[in-house]
């Protein structure tokens, strides 16, 4: 996949926050410390624009990031599954 201008675009507390652009979603989810940030990072060939931790837990809002406005990557804080 070739990622021009892939953007941070916002860290959503609660939905009215979410994009409204109609935009497809590919969203994260998963425990924490898996590699959810570090596979969005991979698969656009940037070192950290969605943030890893070693530290489980970080995340604590609905990070979108918009990937050459074709499409949302939404990375998701932890759940409990
Ligand atoms: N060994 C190894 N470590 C990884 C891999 N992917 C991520 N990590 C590390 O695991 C930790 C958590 O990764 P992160 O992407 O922040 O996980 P998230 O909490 O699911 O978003 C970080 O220290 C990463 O460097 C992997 O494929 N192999
Ligand atoms: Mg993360």
């Amino acid at each position: 996949m070739i990622v021009k201008d892939p953007k941070f675009e916002i860290s959503a507390v609660k939905p009215t926050q979410y994009p409204t652009g109609g935009l497809p979603e590919i969203v994260l989810v998963g425990k924490s410390n898996v590699g959810k940030s570090s596979f969005i990072n991979t698969m656009i060939n940037r070192k950290n624009l969605a943030r890893t931790s070693s530290e489980p837990g970080k995340t604590r809002q609905i990070n979108f990031y918009n990937i050459d406005n074709l499409f949302y990557f939404v990375d998701l804080p932890r759940v409990w599954l």
